[in-house]
């Protein structure tokens, strides 16, 4: 397993191939996830582990993809320490009381491994079946799961995080603060139960202009990558839109740095700086365009990615709900074909 090719690009060793997994192969692409979800809320299904270790290989089994990612979601740590919070279909995570005060706060208390056990369990039951392939663990990033709670759901500008993060700026330390606690629990828990990697998403960081990023999120994220660090398993970070940040995402301690598809990874890799392996990068909308097209860009990909010492393939974000999934296995075979050494 720790010469599994992920896990040595990860590292930045020589592969066989490049490695290749998606952000969202687990999920809505998948007739046979649809099926088994079919009647089952979404957080429920995320504290049943039969249903989450069925849901989590099925992408390995049927893209033959060289990482699976652990079933779950960046809130599931939040409704186990008892946030008031759900998973609404087509909307995603809505807080039914928002994070707008210091007394508000009291919603989160620090996580504690039996406030999560089905993910310990699905986690064992998951690398069991897994053999040699890596299992990533991930959770969402302080800046993240703030904007979640603070709004009290998806947003498309952040205005009460923002608002929060240069209006009061104690009480928004003080919000990420025990959310990195809350995170680095929640890894915590992945790593100890067999995760092999973990990926930490801050998926709407790319919001954050990069002095605000370095003086507001910054340190709570390098204090998740931190208290995992003992742990020796490869840490991964990304946000979507965030090509002005990459040289600051890479500084808060990660081992490999995920780019989107708006910076080529060749230019990517040297914001990152050296020692680091990249992640990405192509755009979840070109699976819709035909096999050739979509082959001839992620050749473009794999072209600016020749030169750097570790890559891993993938999107430059998460697998769109539509999207046909044998374009995603269709899609595997290329890299690995193309990248054979
Ligand atoms: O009922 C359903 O099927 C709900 C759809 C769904 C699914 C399948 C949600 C709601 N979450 C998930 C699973 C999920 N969430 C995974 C699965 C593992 C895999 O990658 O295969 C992962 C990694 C996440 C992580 C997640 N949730 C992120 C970070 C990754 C990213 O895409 O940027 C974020 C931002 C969320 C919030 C969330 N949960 C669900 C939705 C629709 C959203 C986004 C809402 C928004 O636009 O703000």
């Amino acid at each position: 397993m720790t010469d599994s090719p992920f896990l040595r690009a990860c590292r930045r060793e020589p592969v066989p191939h490049t490695p290749v997994w998606f952000m969202r192969q687990a999920g809505r692409s998948l007739p046979e996830y649809r099926a088994l979800r079919a009647g089952t809320g979404m957080l429920e299904a995320c504290a049943r582990p039969d249903m989450v270790t069925e849901i989590t290989l099925q992408p390995v089994r049927r893209h033959h993809v060289d990482a699976a990612i652990y079933f779950s979601d960046i809130v599931v740590p939040l409704k186990a320490i008892g946030v008031d919070l759900d998973i609404k279909p087509g909307v995603g995570p809505v807080v039914a009381h928002p994070i707008r005060s210091h007394a508000d706060l009291e919603q989160l208390r620090p996580l504690e491994p039996g406030d999560v056990s089905y993910v310990t369990e699905a986690i064992g039951m998951i690398t069991a079946e897994l053999g040699a392939t890596p299992l990533i663990g991930f959770a969402g990033a302080p800046f993240t799961l703030a904007s979640y709670l603070i709004e009290g759901g998806p947003s498309r500008n952040h205005e009460h995080t923002k608002a929060m993060m240069y209006g009061e700026p104690q009480l928004f330390h003080a919000l990420l603060e025990r959310l990195s606690g809350i995170t680095a629990a929640f890894l915590d828990v992945q790593i100890r139960a067999g995760a092999s990697a973990v990926q930490l998403f801050d998926s709407w960081v790319g919001a954050l202009a990069p002095a605000d990023y370095r003086r507001s999120v910054l340190p709570h994220s390098a204090k998740v990558f931190e208290a995992v660090a003992h742990h020796g398993v490869p840490r991964i970070h990304f946000g979507v839109g965030t090509g002005e940040l990459l040289g600051l995402l890479s500084e808060a301690g990660a081992d490999v740095v995920g780019a989107d598809w708006r910076v080529p990874l060749d230019e990517a890799a040297r914001r990152i700086g050296g020692g680091k392996t990249v992640q990405g990068n192509l755009d979840p909308a070109v699976l819709f365009a035909p096999t050739a097209a979509v082959e001839e860009q992620a050749a473009k990909v794999l072209d600016a990615a020749a030169g750097l010492p570790g890559h891993i393939f993938n999107l430059g974000h998460g697998v769109l709900p539509d999207t046909d999934p044998d374009a995603l296995t269709r899609l595997t075979a290329f890299v690995h074909e193309r990248t054979a050494r």
